[in-house]
């Protein structure tokens, strides 16, 4: 039996760097271009190109069944027009892999929903432990004033669909109002009937 050695990674809960990270991902306002509904104010944005999110991959695992992968998400406060700065958003590639986030600062909204096109909005603050169930697609987002951080733990063998989100849309929009964050549905989201795979 060759075991895998034990391992443990600081999160500077400061400004939720890794710095040990295996790989830091940076996602820039051009990477997601398309994704917010303002088309003016994405385009008007992005001749700034501002920085959106980073994420920090903690450790290189083979991403194999059993495995577990773990990251940090950081997404800086920000809008476009009214929606708030989020990440891609996708399905898992091996959609029936589940995950589970965990706030550790600033204040966030898990958007999840199915391929038919419900959705459910999670508020996440730090301490806020929220589950992605098998099948959801999912997407966050920075509704505070100050980068919203959480930890992601997933089967390392998840993968990701972002093709299928990059197509239809989210089936809601979280837009900036007087009161606060709104979840509204997306009048452009194309709800995909998918059979689920395995
Ligand atoms: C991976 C997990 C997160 C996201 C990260 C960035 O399954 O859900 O680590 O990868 O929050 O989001 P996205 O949609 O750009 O991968
Ligand atoms: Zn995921």
């Amino acid at each position: 039996m060759k075991y895998l050695e034990p391992l443990s990674r600081q999160v500077r809960l400061s400004d939720g760097a890794i710095p040990e990270a295996d790989a830091v991902q940076e996602r820039r306002l051009s990477d997601l271009a398309g994704l917010f509904a303002d088309e003016a104010a994405e385009s008007e944005l992005i001749a700034s190109n501002p920085l959106v999110y980073r994420v920090y991959d903690a450790a290189a695992l083979p991403k194999e069944d059993g495995q577990l992968l773990f990251s940090t998400t950081v997404i800086q406060s920000g809008r476009v027009g009214d929606e708030f700065f989020m990440t891609k958003g996708h399905y898992h590639a091996r959609a029936d892999r589940a995950e589970l986030y965990y706030g550790l600062s600033g204040q966030g909204i898990l958007l999840l929903q199915t391929p038919e096109g419900r959705f459910e909005a999670l508020e996440m603050v730090p301490g806020t432990a929220a589950y992605v169930p098998p099948y959801w697609g999912h997407r966050t987002m920075n509704t505070g004033e100050e980068p919203f951080v959480f930890l992601a733990a997933y089967p390392a063998d998840a993968g990701y669909d972002y093709g299928t989100i990059a197509r239809d849309g989210f089936a809601a929009l979280v837009l900036a109002g007087a009161d606060g964050p709104r979840v509204v549905a997306n009048p452009s989201f194309v709800p995909t009937a998918r059979a689920p795979k395995g």
